[in-house]
C-alpha cells in the first residue's frame, strides 16, 4: 500500500500582502477525487482528494488570478483530473502533464488543445523511477515544435549528473523548488552554486517555491529565503512561483497557504520584481498570446 498524504491545511489564513492583479500560482496540483480520476497503480504514495474546486476557492482567498496545474506521479501519465481542471477554468489555467516516451503525436496534439504547455520530468528518489534521459531527449525534440517547454524536478544532489543533459535539450528547461537545496547548508552550497550557473543560461528559468520542502527550521521558512530572494534579484525574467497546493508529501507542519504568500514580500521585495514573478513570467511560458 502507497504511503498515505497527510491533509492540506484547512484553514488558510488571508495574506496582508495584496497580489497584482493577473497573479498566477505556477504551481500546484488536482489530485483525483479518487472516485472520478483513480491514482496511477505504480505511484509511491496516495494524496489526499484536491479536487479543483476546492483549489478555486483557495486561490480567490489568496488573491491568485491564474493557475499552472503541474501533473504529479501519483496520476501517472494520466493526465485526465489535470485536463478536466483546465476545461472548466475559462482559460485562467494551463497544465504540465507527464507523457510516456511512446505517446503519439495526436496525443500530443490532444493535450496542446486541453491547454497543456510542457511536460515534466521527475529525478526524485521517493516519488519512484527516474526519468529515462533517452526518452527525456527523444520527448524534448518532439515538443520543441509546439512551442512547450520542460520542467525539472531533482533532488539538489542529482545536478551534476543532470546538468550537461539539460544543456543539450532544445527547449526551455523549469526547474522545480529551486533544485530542491538543503536550505540549512547555506547559499553557498555546491548544488545551489551549479544552479546559479545554469541560470546565466537564458534557455533556464526556475520556481521559486517550496521553501516548505527546503527548510530545515520550519515555519516560517526563514532559512529558505535567501534561495529565492537570490534567485528572483539576480534572475527576475525567468523566475516563477507557485504554492504547491496540496503540498503531496509533507511529513509535518503542513504550509499555511496565506502564510506562502506573505513570504513573498522577503522573496521578491519591490512591486516589480512581484510583478514579474507573479505576472508577466507565467504569462510569457503559459499565456503568451495575451502579451
Ligand atoms: C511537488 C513535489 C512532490 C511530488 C511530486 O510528482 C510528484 O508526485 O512532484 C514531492 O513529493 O516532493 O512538486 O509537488
Amino acid at each position: 500500500m502507497a504511503n498515505e498524504n497527510l491533509p492540506f491545511h484547512p484553514s488558510p489564513s488571508i495574506p496582508a500582502l495584496n497580489l497584482p492583479t493577473g497573479a498566477c500560482d505556477a504551481h500546484c496540483h488536482v489530485f483525483g477525487p479518487a472516485a472520478d480520476f483513480p491514482f496511477a497503480p505504480q505511484r509511491t504514495y496516495t494524496p489526499v482528494d484536491a479536487p479543483w474546486s476546492t483549489l478555486v476557492d483557495l486561490h480567490e482567498k489568496l488573491g491568485l488570478d491564474r493557475t499552472v496545474l503541474v501533473q504529479a506521479s501519483c496520476h501517472g501519465t494520466d493526465n485526465a483530473a489535470m485536463l478536466d481542471a483546465i476545461a472548466r477554468s475559462n482559460g485562467t489555467c494551463r497544465g504540465v502533464g507527464m507523457v510516456a516516451r511512446d505517446v503519439s503525436d495526436a496525443e500530443l496534439q490532444r493535450l496542446h488543445d486541453g491547454g497543456v504547455r510542457g511536460i515534466r520530468f521527475n529525478f526524485v528518489t521517493h516519488l519512484g523511477q527516474d526519468a529515462d534521459t533517452d526518452a527525456v531527449r527523444e520527448l524534448a525534440a518532439r515538443i520543441a515544435p509546439l512551442g512547450w517547454h520542460a520542467v525539472v524536478h531533482f533532488e539538489a544532489d542529482r545536478l551534476e549528473v543532470l546538468a550537461p543533459l539539460l544543456k543539450t535539450l532544445p527547449v526551455p528547461l523549469v526547474i522545480d523548488h529551486m533544485g530542491r537545496p538543503d536550505a540549512s547548508r547555506g547559499v553557498d552550497q555546491a548544488p545551489f552554486k551549479m544552479l546559479l550557473d545554469l541560470m546565466e543560461d537564458d534557455r533556464f528559468w526556475v520556481k521559486v517555491s517550496g521553501a516548505e520542502r527546503i527548510t530545515k527550521s520550519g515555519p516560517p521558512y526563514a532559512d529558505a529565503v535567501p534561495f529565492a530572494r537570490t534567485l528572483v534579484t539576480r534572475f527576475e525574467d525567468r523566475v516563477l512561483w507557485g504554492t504547491d497546493w496540496p503540498h503531496p508529501n509533507i511529513k509535518k507542519n503542513m504550509p499555511d497557504d496565506g502564510a506562502l504568500v506573505d513570504l513573498l514580500t522577503q522573496i521578491a521585495p519591490t512591486e516589480e520584481l512581484l510583478k514579474k514573478l507573479l505576472v508577466t513570467n507565467p504569462s510569457r511560458l503559459y499565456w503568451p498570446e495575451t502579451i
